[in-house]
C-alpha cells in the first residue's frame, strides 16, 4: 500500500514543477494543520457546550455560532503568525487583519472559516473555504491586496467536515483531495486529479426560493426537471445548505450548484454568497476540475471586487450546465 500524506504530496508536487520557495507549500500545510484542530472541535461539538449560538450578530447580520468564532480565531491567529501571510480577509471580520510588516509574508488569504454553520446544530456537513493570492506590491499590505480578481489566485481549497474530514485543494495544477485518517492524524491522498465526470446527474439550489427566482433561473430549473433520457434528465436534486458539501458531491458525481440572483430582499438582488470567501475559491477549483463558474453574465474569476463582503450570484459546476444557464440568461435579454 502506498500512503501519500498531504505534506509529502505538496512537497513532491512543488519539486515536480520546479518550484523552489516552499512558502506556498508551507502555507497549505499550515491550513491543513489548523483544519485538523477545527475537525477535532467539530467532532466534539455534539458532546460539549461549544455547540450553539453566542447570540452575537456578525458583519453580515447573521447570528454567529461558537464554532464560527473558534474556527475564525484559530485560522487567522495561526496564519498571522506564520510569517508567510501579510493580510487575512475573513467572512467573520468586517475588515481584514493586517499582519505587522516585520512578520508579514508574501501571500494574502481570504477565508470562510466555517461555511454552512447553520448545519452545526444538527450534525450535518460544514466546511472551511480558503483562497490564496499574491501580495500586490512592495511595502505594507492594504485592503486592496484582499480585493483581487479570482484569476489572481495561486491556490484555493476547502475542508469538508462530513462523514470524514476531506481537504481538497488546487495550486492551478489540478485538484487533489485528502481524507483525514483519525487514527494517525494525517490527511492521506484519496482523490488524485479530480475531474467532473461525463454527464450531469445532480443540481443543487434552494428550491424553497423558487418564487423569488428570475426568469432565466426558473426556465433553466424547469429544463433540468424535464424528462429526456438522452440527456439523463430529470437530474436528481441535492441541497444540504452547506456549499462545500453540495459542491463536493457535484464535482465528484457530476452536477451544478446554484445560488442565483433573486428578489427575496429588494435591497440585495445579488444572491447570498460572497465573492472573495466562497465564489472565487470554488470557481478556481471548478475550473481546475474541468468545470466553470458564472454569475449568469460574467465569469466569476474575472470580476474585480469592490468590497470585501461583496455578494454575487453563483452558478458553479459542470461546464455544460454553466454554459446552458448562461444561454438561458442570454435568451431572456
Ligand atoms: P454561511 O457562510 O453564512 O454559512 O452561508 C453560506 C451558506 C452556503 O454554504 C449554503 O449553500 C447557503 O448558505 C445556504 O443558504 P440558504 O439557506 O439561503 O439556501
Ligand atoms: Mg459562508
Amino acid at each position: 500500500m502506498t500512503l501519500t500524506t498531504i505534506e509529502r504530496h505538496i512537497v513532491e508536487e512543488e519539486r515536480r514543477h520546479g518550484l523552489t520557495s516552499g512558502t506556498l507549500t508551507n502555507l497549505l500545510y499550515d491550513i491543513a494543520v489548523a483544519a485538523k484542530v477545527i475537525s477535532r472541535e467539530v467532532r466534539r461539538a455534539g458532546l460539549t457546550n461549544i455547540i450553539g449560538s453566542t447570540g452575537d450578530v456578525n458583519v453580515q447580520g447573521e447570528t454567529v455560532q461558537k464554532l464560527d468564532i473558534y474556527a475564525n480565531d484559530l485560522l487567522s491567529g495561526y496564519l498571522a503568525k506564520s510569517g508567510r501571510v501579510c493580510a487575512i480577509g475573513s467572512e467573520e471580520l468586517a475588515k481584514p487583519i493586517m499582519v505587522p510588516e516585520k512578520q508579514a509574508g508574501k501571500y494574502v488569504v481570504n477565508l470562510d472559516p466555517l461555511d454552512g454553520s447553520g448545519n452545526i446544530a444538527v450534525n450535518a456537513s460544514i466546511g472551511t473555504i480558503f483562497s490564496i493570492l499574491p501580495k500586490l506590491g512592495q511595502g505594507a499590505a492594504t485592503e486592496a491586496d484582499c480585493l483581487q480578481p479570482g484569476r489572481n489566485q495561486v491556490a484555493a481549497g476547502y475542508v469538508m467536515y462530513g462523514s470524514s474530514t476531506v481537504f481538497v485543494y488546487s495550486t492551478g495544477l489540478g485538484v487533489y483531495g485528502f481524507t483525514l485518517d483519525p487514527t494517525v492524524g494525517e490527511f492521506v491522498l484519496s482523490h488524485s486529479r479530480i475531474r467532473y465526470p461525463g454527464h450531469c446527474k445532480f443540481y443543487s439550489i434552494n428550491e424553497g426560493y423558487a418564487s423569488y427566482w428570475d426568469e432565466p433561473t426558473r426556465r433553466y430549473i424547469e429544463w433540468v426537471k424535464g424528462i429526456d433520457p438522452a440527456s439523463h434528465r430529470p437530474y436528481g436534486h441535492r441541497y444540504i445548505g452547506a456549499m462545500v458539501a453540495d459542491f463536493h458531491r457535484n464535482m465528484l458525481e457530476g452536477g451544478v450548484f446554484l445560488y442565483p440572483r433573486d428578489n427575496k430582499d429588494p435591497q440585495k438582488t445579488t444572491g447570498k454568497l460572497r465573492l472573495l470567501f466562497e465564489a472565487n475559491p470554488m470557481a478556481f477549483l471548478a475550473e481546475q476540475a474541468g468545470g466553470a463558474a458564472t454569475t449568469g453574465t460574467e465569469r466569476i474569476l474575472t470580476i474585480t471586487p469592490t468590497d470585501l463582503h461583496q455578494r454575487v450570484p453563483v452558478i458553479v459546476g459542470m461546464a455544460s450546465e454553466v454554459e446552458r444557464y448562461e444561454n438561458f440568461v442570454r435568451q431572456s435579454h
